[in-house]
């Protein structure tokens, strides 16, 4: 199931811009997917149909593995991806191109009404990291948050 779900998305990236899946979740940038045994924590995000987070902003620190679990406490599907907000953007394009498209990547979670999902992800760069609900209307709406990753204290 996973594998022809990404043939159909490598299939679909080769008829859109470079840009669009060229590195959309995985570079370096933002961090990588993390190994379930090295959380350090748990955080809980729930999505609304007020196209809004809780929390929109997290804290943690460079190099910290956290694990995300996103509860839609709403009527309608949402979406958490992490990225850049030029990756979300261009994210929040194809989905609008494909409406129901189909799509799982260790960055994101995709959450019917009612349901919990995890994201195990580790930061691995100080900065600011994006992410937000590309369901079509969602990531227009409004329906973003960030992570802010601070540098490990000496
Ligand atoms: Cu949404």
């Amino acid at each position: 199931m996973y594998k022809a779900i990404t043939a159909t998305l490598s299939a679909l990236a080769l008829s859109l811009p470079a840009l669009v899946l060229a590195d959309a979740g995985h570079g370096p940038e933002f961090g990588k997917p993390g190994d379930p045994k090295k959380v350090s924590r748990t955080i809980e995000i729930t999505s609304g149909d007020d196209m809004r987070y809780r929390p929109a902003e997290i804290a943690v620190k460079r190099g910290e593995t956290v694990r995300f679990v996103v509860k839609n406490t709403g009527k309608v599907a949402h979406e958490l991806v992490l990225g850049s907000m030029k990756e979300l953007k261009a994210h929040a394009e194809l989905m609008r191109k494909h409406p129901g498209m189909e799509h799982e990547e260790p960055n994101q979670a995709f959450v019917n009404p009612g349901e919990t999902r995890e994201i195990v992800w580790q930061f691995t760069r100080a900065g600011t990291v994006d992410f937000a609900c590309t369901v079509p209307g969602h990531f227009e709406a409004g329906m973003t948050g960030k992570v802010v990753v601070s540098a490990r204290r000496p």
